[in-house]
């Protein structure tokens, strides 16, 4: 606590934890590479330097502690030729393709050379050319874009626990590589696709299916059906100057049916399926006795996470397919008749917030007679570019709901998006008091928030079950360590490996610390707004389930990871 003295402003800070947040708290934007106010402080891009008035010495204000009475300047001439240098040192070493990279427009390294009108680069080019590696389902690598601020290989290690990306080599051959320079593909990589979500240049990106996409939708013997996850429909609208948490799930209809999409459904149909079907084998295993906890198995990014690394817990998995396998499951069972009475072949898109929906659809238990049951998934962002490239003004557009029958969804379904909701839903549903008064205390207790885990416990009948909620793998590995020291125990765990859940995924539009609350609390407005809140009340779900009957819904709606 104390004044600081900012370009001869006096500041007054309060646990602010370095002076780079002081001086942007003052409405000074330092620019920075390495800072990503939710990792560890690394310090070593150099860009957020500042002067000490005093002694003329300058230093990377996300490394200073503030000191009352300190007084420093932010933009002096030695100041703005040192981020001048860095900029052309960095711009030397880069690849700077940018009329057709990826993250034109997103990239910092870009903007930063705009702001600071670098326009010639002083040093000659001399840099190595570094293999790309495409090996990956989710995410693309190119080497010669990083400019190595190391985000990705401290959300790798802080947030998700994994350290499959870090430094290599010595001097002008350091790189961020995976460790032996390894390809993603043989590497214990989840696909989570986090470290793209943060590259603050075009190194790391999304691997972009969008002309597998258009192929299909040209191709008239296609009958193109899309269905749509919950979380895009709060995120999509930032790429369109809607607010966070926005739902313009109706305008995305309305522009997939004008690219040329046949059908658009919503992935809340069979998120319905899933609370049922989880909650039953919920219910069958509180009566055998376990085995406990049941985890959650709808986020792709986690089931890889404990194949590879502890794998005993496979059997803890549900056994229930995610809501994208479910759905794509009685997509393909109830369109084999009307492929085979009109010559066309069902073509699924799945248009996910999620990189590792890319590697689950590409799983081999999803492939039946050698084609994917999903047989593409687009990000949020590659239907962003898609739109943008068809020049459709959403906010002009007529509305349009989701077809049906698959349009349809509960309240619980809906909030599968927001860390919590999945628990919530299968916790509705297992709930014998069905009253509002239930779901609002369901709501208020503790289930919902932002911390990374969250317990809670309520009575079925009287029965005291236990329940924890994680975000982001890193916690849910503490969790296991603290369930095998003893130290906790749960019936029901949920894992998002994204922090927020899929509303965080990396497959949204940029910009994720600051619009995961805003896109999670959309997502509890459609659920507050929705026609039913409960998956059993979801007519066409019901329906089905008891035409398909017990033995086809065992067969497709369940799968067995690691057999
Ligand atoms: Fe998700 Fe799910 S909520 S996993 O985060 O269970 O991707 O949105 O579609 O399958 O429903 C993602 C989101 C999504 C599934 C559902
Ligand atoms: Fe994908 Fe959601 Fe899992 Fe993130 S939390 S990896 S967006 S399924």
């Amino acid at each position: 606590k104390g004044i600081m003295i900012i370009d001869g402003i006096r500041v007054p800070f309060d646990g602010e934890k370095n002076v780079l947040a002081v001086v942007r708290k003052a409405g000074i934007d330092i620019p920075t590479f390495c800072y990503y106010s939710d990792l560890s402080i690394y310090g070593a891009c150099r860009m957020c330097m500042v002067e000490d008035t005093k002694t003329g010495k300058i230093e990377a204000s996300c490394s200073m502690e503030p000191r009352d009475g300190m007084s420093i300047r932010t933009n002096t001439a030695k100041l703005l030729k040192h981020r001048r240098m860095i900029l052309e040192l960095l711009l030397a070493s880069h690849d700077c393709n940018c009329t057709n990279c990826a993250k034109s427009g997103n990239c910092r390294l870009q903007e930063l050379a705009q702001r600071f009108g670098v326009r010639h680069i002083r040093f000659p080019d001399t840099r190595p050319r570094y293999e790309m590696d495409y090996t990956s389902y989710a995410i693309f690598r190119d080497p010669n874009k990083c400019i190595l601020c190391g985000d990705c290989v401290r959300v790798c290690e802080e947030k998700q626990g994994q350290g499959i990306l870090d430094f290599a080599g010595r001097g002008s051959e350091l790189q961020v590589m995976p460790a032996f320079d390894r390809k993603l593909s043989e590497t214990k990589c989840v696909s989570c696709g986090q470290c793209a979500a943060v590259c603050t240049t075009g190194a790391i990106t999304v691997n972009d299916q969008i002309g597998t996409a258009w192929r299909a939708i040209h191709d008239p013997q296609k009958r193109v059906v899309v269905q749509i996850a919950p979380a895009v429909r709060v995120a999509i609208g930032e790429e369109f100057g809607y607010a966070p948490g926005e739902n313009i799930l109706d305008r995305v209809v309305s522009a997939l049916k004008i690219m040329g999409v046949d059908e658009v459904y919503d992935t809340n149909f069979a998120a319905d399926m899933t609370t049922i079907s989880e909650a039953e084998e919920f219910l069958q295993r509180l009566k055998a006795g376990g085995p406990f906890p049941m985890f959650t198995s709808c986020c792709p990014a986690w089931v890889k996470y404990l194949e590879l690394n502890d794998p005993k817990y496979l059997e803890n998995i549900s056994t229930c397919k995610s809501p994208m396998q479910m759905f794509a499951s009685v997509l393909k069972a109830k369109y084999a008749e009307k492929d085979a009475s009109d010559g066309r072949t069902t073509y699924h898109i799945a248009i996910m917030p999620c990189t590792a929906k890319k590697m689950e659809a590409a799983r081999d238990e999803f492939f039946h007679d050698g084609t994917p049951d999903v047989d593409l998934v687009l990000t949020t962002r590659e239907l962003v570019d898609m739109i943008r490239e068809t020049g459709i003004h959403l906010d002009e557009l007529e509305l349009e709901s989701p077809d049906l029958p698959f349009g349809l969804g509960s309240g619980a379904a809906v909030i599968y998006g927001v860390t919590g909701g999945v628990a919530e839903s299968v916790v509705r549903h297992c709930l014998p008091d069905k009253s509002k008064n239930t779901l609002r205390q369901v709501r208020v207790s503790g289930i919902r928030g932002d911390e990374p885990i969250r317990e809670v416990t309520y009575d079925v009948d009287g029965t005291e079950i236990k329940i924890a909620v994680v975000n982001g793998l890193i916690h849910a590995k503490e969790l296991i360590a603290d369930i095998e020291a003893g130290k906790r125990f749960y019936h029901l765990v949920e894992v998002m490996s994204c922090q927020g859940g899929c509303v965080g995924g990396a497959g949204q539009p940029y910009g994720l610390t600051a619009a995961k609350k805003e896109r999670g609390n959309g997502l509890y407005a459609a659920d507050a707004s929705a026609l039913f809140k409960r998956a059993e009340k979801n007519p066409v779900v019901t329906a089905m389930l008891s035409d398909f009957g017990p033995q086809w819904c065992h067969d497709h709606l369940h799968v067995h990871y690691g057999h």
